[in-house]
């Protein structure tokens, strides 16, 4: 039932409630191992790999790509690159990092090639969303070892790129200007407890390093090459004995020497071995992205994106960061009164994200109960009249409920879904608000449906928009 004549204020303790709301993982849909963090104008992109339910490895083929202009809705822009993308890669799409030049956008991965060692291979578009093309047809490095996982790229202020990798052991090149190619040698950086609290001699596997009681720090893997105030910053994986942490070194140059200035984050959840992370700076605010398996069904081999706020020290060090469930706070509001994808969420559960050549990434899956949430939409002082939805429905359809700051709050909308001749032959319906609705309030998109089995899928969701009255 509809409820006429009432009033949706913003209520501080409204949005003060909605505040604990879980914000980690920041992707629900998908597991998003290895967040890459890039800004680029207006948005925060996170380039992610994507750990693929039911397999007890790293098996992975794919990597994902998601942004956001507030910090707690993501969009989804769906699988760019996977092994297909490059024909010398046969498995293992693990971490991977992309970068801006003069428009041009360079994305760094790392695979297995067809003869079963690891190499890094580059990727590059005109977006930061693709579409990618290998840049070279082969990789931009390979040495026929297991080195070459986790490249981190990053430009210097006289122009000079450089790119880091390694497993166990570090090592970087200076790019050429054109990202593609690299001047020089390979040049391997020296560990030692001055550098990265210890030494991972080859041949300690992770099994040996976990049994030792007295552990201080090694560099794993992972790593992360930034500057900030003149200072050169190296997070990288390293160890707490039982799962990998975050720790960090510094130099006063791009290619060290490396001085080891501690562990960032240790309370890893022993679900999962790794952490690896990235750090950036976005909209004047600090953030340590980084991944966990605290999503259902995660664990190791299902590791997801998830993000903290932190303020470096005064003397520029990085503090201990916690993770939390909560996350961070929104740094702008949600315009509701243009189109916006439905793939674009703060969290959702009982669905997924599919994608098409012509709809691009769309929600799909929707089941009994689901919905998806925005945070911060912004109603302004008058509210809203009307509101629509691009849906599509393969067989029965179902209801889609527009709801204010909980899945059971106000409900203000309420559209059927009817058949609509495919699940991607989407077509737009709308219903008219007569609530009176005004600031900013969370927005729940929930799927409903009548005569339907619990767990069926009811109907696809592409894009929503509400009019101004
Ligand atoms: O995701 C596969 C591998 O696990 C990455 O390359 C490592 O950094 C670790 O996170």
């Amino acid at each position: 039932m509809i409820h006429r004549n009432l009033k949706y204020m913003a209520l501080p303790f409204l949005l003060a409630g909605t505040a604990v709301f879980a914000q980690n993982p920041v992707i629900q849909t998908h597991f998003t191992p290895d967040p890459a963090p890039m800004v680029y104008k207006n948005k925060l992109y996170v380039y992610t790999g994507d750990d693929q339910p039911g397999f007890d490895f790293y098996t992975m083929t794919k990597w994902r790509v998601h942004s956001t202009e507030d910090m707690v809705n993501w969009t989804d822009h769906g699988v760019p690159i996977s092994l297909e993308s490059f024909r010398w890669a046969r498995d293992r799409a693990w971490a991977a990092q992309c970068i801006e030049r003069n428009g041009k956008f360079y994305w760094y991965i790392c695979a297995q090639t067809v003869d079963n060692n690891m190499a890094i291979g580059v990727a590059v578009s005109d977006s930061p969303v693709g579409p990618f093309k290998d840049a070279l047809g082969k990789p931009l490095v390979t040495t026929g070892t297991w080195d070459n996982i986790d490249p981190t790229v990053f430009i210097d202020d006289d122009g000079q790129a450089y790119l880091y990798w390694g497993n166990s052991r570090l090592f970087y090149a200076k790019l050429n200007k054109d990202m593609i190619s690299y001047a020089g040698k390979i040049t391997e950086i020296p560990q030692s407890v001055e550098s990265f609290g210890g030494l991972r001699r080859p041949g300690r596997s992770d099994e040996v390093l976990q049994k030792q009681e007295k552990f201080e720090d090694v560099y794993v893997e992972g790593p992360w090459l930034y500057k900030r105030n003149n200072q050169y910053y190296m997070m990288y994986a390293g160890m707490t004995g039982k799962t990998e942490c975050l720790s960090y070194a510094t130099s006063v140059s791009p290619t060290g020497p490396w001085k080891y200035r501690g562990k960032i984050m240790t309370d890893q959840p022993t679900n999962s071995f790794t952490n690896h992370g990235g750090i950036i700076d976005f909209k004047g605010k600090s953030y340590l992205f980084y991944h966990t398996g605290l999503l259902p069904n995660g664990g190791s081999y299902g590791r997801s994106t998830a993000v903290e706020e932190f303020q470096y020290n005064p003397d520029g060090s990085i503090p201990k960061i916690t993770m939390t469930k909560e996350g961070v706070k929104s740094v702008a509001t949600l315009n509701p009164f243009q189109r916006n994808e439905a793939e674009t969420m703060a969290w959702s559960e009982k669905c997924s994200t599919s994608e098409n050549k012509k709809n691009g990434v769309y929600v799909s899956d929707t089941r009994m109960g689901g919905f998806v949430k925005v945070r911060a939409v912004d109603f302004g002082t008058n509210g809203a009249s009307e509101f629509s939805a691009s849906v599509a429905a393969g067989i029965d359809g179902g209801i889609l409920e527009v709801h204010l700051d909980d899945p059971k709050g106000p409900k203000i909308a309420s559209v059927d879904v009817p058949r609509t001749g495919g699940w991607e032959d989407f077509k737009t319906v709308s219903s008219k608000i007569s609530e009176e609705i005004s600031g900013v309030h969370d927005v729940y998109f929930v799927f409903q449906g009548k005569n339907i089995t619990a767990g069926r899928v009811l109907f696809n969701f592409d894009y929503w928009s509400f009019k101004k009255k």
